[in-house]
C-alpha cells in the first residue's frame, strides 16, 4: 500500500529487466526465469521500489561480454539455434544437453543478465550506489568458453573485472548451495580477489563435484592466487543457527585480513530449506542475515541472484533481502500484501501467507558442531597467508 521511504545516508540501486523473465528453459528445467516476476512482485507489492533508484538494464555489448569469455564461444552463443545440429562446438561449448539447453532468445537473456550486473558494479565504481542489487545474476559456474550448469555468461565475473577497475581488492562470497566455481577459477591466480565460496559437498554426487576445505588457491606459493580460494564444504539439513554462525565468522576474519573495498555476495536462493535441488535447512530469515552481516560492514556491496529453484521461496527471500538492503527493517508488514499479483502462488497451509514462512520439510542437520569448528579453524590457519 504505502511506499517505503528512502534510507538515510546512504543509496540502493535496483537494476532489472522484464525481459529477461520472459525466458523459458524448457518445461521440465529447474531454472525459471519467471520466479524473478514473483519478486519483483513482491518487492512493488511492498512499496520498496520507492526506497531505490531503480534502472532498466540493458543488453551487455560482446566487446564487453568478451572482457571475459572467448569470442568464438560468445560468437557460438549468439548464433546457436533451438534445433543445433550436433556439431564439435557444441560439445566443447557444453550447450544443448539438459543442464544448459539452448533456447529462444538465449543470447539475449546472457546479454540482459549481464548488463545488468556490469551497471550495477559500475554504480558501486562511481559512488552512485552504496548497494547495487541485481536478482537476475549471479550465475557462477560459466567459464571462459564453456557454459556450465544454467549458466552461460559469468555476469558476477564480468562485475567484479568492472569493480577491480577502481577497486585494489574485491570480496566475493557466495551463499548459494553450489561451489561457485567459474568465479574461483577465473580468479584462480591473481590476490585482488579473495572467493569465499559456502556449499553442499559430497565429492561426485553433488553438482559440481568440487569445493574441498583443501581447495585454497594454486599450489605454488610464487602464484599471488596462493590462498585466496575458501572453501566451505558442508553436508546436508544445515540449520539457521550454524550456517549464520559460520557465515559471520569466516566472513568476519577475511574482511579483517583482507580489507577488501567491495564486496560481491551471490545469494543463490538453493541454499534455503525446501529447495527442489538443495539440500539445506535454512530459513528466510539466516539467508537474510547473511546480507544484513555484509551491509553492517559499509563496504559498497554488490548483491546478485544466483540458484534458487521453488520460486515462491526465491521470491521471499530476495524480497526480503531487498528490505534489509534499504533498511526497512521487520517492521515491513510480514503478512503478504493482498493486493500482490500473483498472491495466490504465495498461499500454501495459511489464509495468511507471510514472507518468511517458507514451503518444505525440514532436513535433518547431518553437520556436527565439531565439523563446523573445524572448518572455522583451518580457515583460520589459512588466512594467515592473506593481507590486504
Ligand atoms: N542437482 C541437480 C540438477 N538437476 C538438473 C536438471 C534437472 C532437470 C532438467 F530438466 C535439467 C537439469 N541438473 C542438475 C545439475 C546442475 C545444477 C546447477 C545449479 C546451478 C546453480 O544453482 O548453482 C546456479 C544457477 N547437473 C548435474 O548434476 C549434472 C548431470 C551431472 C546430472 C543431471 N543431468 C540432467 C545432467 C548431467
Ligand atoms: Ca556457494
Ligand atoms: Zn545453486
Amino acid at each position: 500500500e504505502s511506499n517505503i521511504e528512502r534510507p538515510k545516508g546512504y543509496t540502493v540501486s535496483w537494476h532489472s529487466n522484464p525481459e529477461i523473465e520472459k525466458h523459458h528453459f524448457g518445461h521440465a528445467h529447474p531454472m525459471k526465469p519467471w520466479r524473478l516476476t514473483l519478486a519483483k512482485g513482491l518487492i512493488m507489492a511492498y512499496g520498496m521500489h520507492s526506497a531505490m533508484d531503480t534502472y532498466l538494464s540493458r543488453p551487455a555489448t560482446k566487446e564487453e561480454l568478451e572482457d571475459f569469455h572467448s569470442g568464438e564461444y560468445l560468437d557460438y552463443l549468439q548464433t546457436a539455434v533451438v534445433a543445433a545440429p550436433n556439431d564439435d562446438q557444441i560439445q566443447d561449448f557444453n550447450l544443448g544437453g539438459t543442464d544448459c539447453p539452448i533456447f529462444e532468445g538465449l543470447f539475449n537473456y546472457c546479454s540482459m543478465y549481464s548488463g545488468a550486473s556490469i551497471d550495477a558494479a559500475r554504480k558501486l565504481c562511481t559512488g552512485e550506489s552504496d548497494i547495487a542489487i541485481n536478482w537476475s545474476g549471479g550465475l557462477h559456474h560459466a567459464k571462459k568458453a564453456e557454459a556450465s550448469g544454467f549458466c552461460y555468461v559469468n555476469d558476477i565475473v564480468l562485475a567484479i573485472l568492472q569493480l577491480l577497475r577502481k577497486n585494489p581488492r574485491v570480496l566475493y562470497i557466495d551463499i548459494d548451495v553450489h561451489h561457485g566455481d567459474g568465479v574461483e577459477e577465473a580468479f584462480w591466480s591473481t590476490d585482488r580477489v579473495l572467493t569465499v565460496s559456502i556449499h553442499k559437498y559430497d565429492g561426485m554426487n553433488f553438482f559440481p563435484g568440487t569445493g574441498e576445505l583443501e581447495r585454497t588457491g594454486p599450489d605454488s606459493e610464487e602464484n599471488p592466487g596462493a590462498h585466496h580460494a575458501i572453501n566451505v564444504p558442508l553436508a546436508d539439513g544445515i540449520d539457521d543457527e550454524q550456517y549464520v554462525w559460520l557465515f559471520k565468522k569466516v566472513v568476519g576474519m577475511c574482511v579483517d585480513k583482507f580489507q577488501p573495498t567491495a564486496i560481491v555476495l551471490q545469494c543463490g536462493a538453493d541454499s534455503l530449506a525446501g529447495d527442489r535441488l538443495g539440500r539445506f535447512n535454512v530459513q528466510v530469515q539466516g539467508h537474510g542475515a547473511c546480507v544484513a552481516y555484509c551491509k553492517s560492514l559499509n563496504i559498497p556491496l554488490l548483491l546478485v541472484g544466483g540458484g534458487g529453484y521453488t520460486p515462491r521461496n526465491v521470491a521471499r527471500a530476495w524480497a526480503h533481502e531487498t528490505s534489509i538492503a534499504i533498511g526497512c527493517d521487520a517492521t515491513l508488514n510480514p503478512i503478504i500484501p493482498m493486493h500482490t499479483p500473483y498472491r495466490d502462488h504465495f498461499r500454501h497451509d495459511t489464509i495468511f501467507p507471510t514472507l518468511a514462512q517458507i514451503l518444505g520439510d525440514p532436513r535433518p542437520n547431518r553437520n556436527s558442531e565439531k565439523k563446523v569448528r573445524d572448518i572455522v579453524t583451518s580457515i583460520t590457519e589459512q588466512l594467515r597467508f592473506v593481507n590486504a
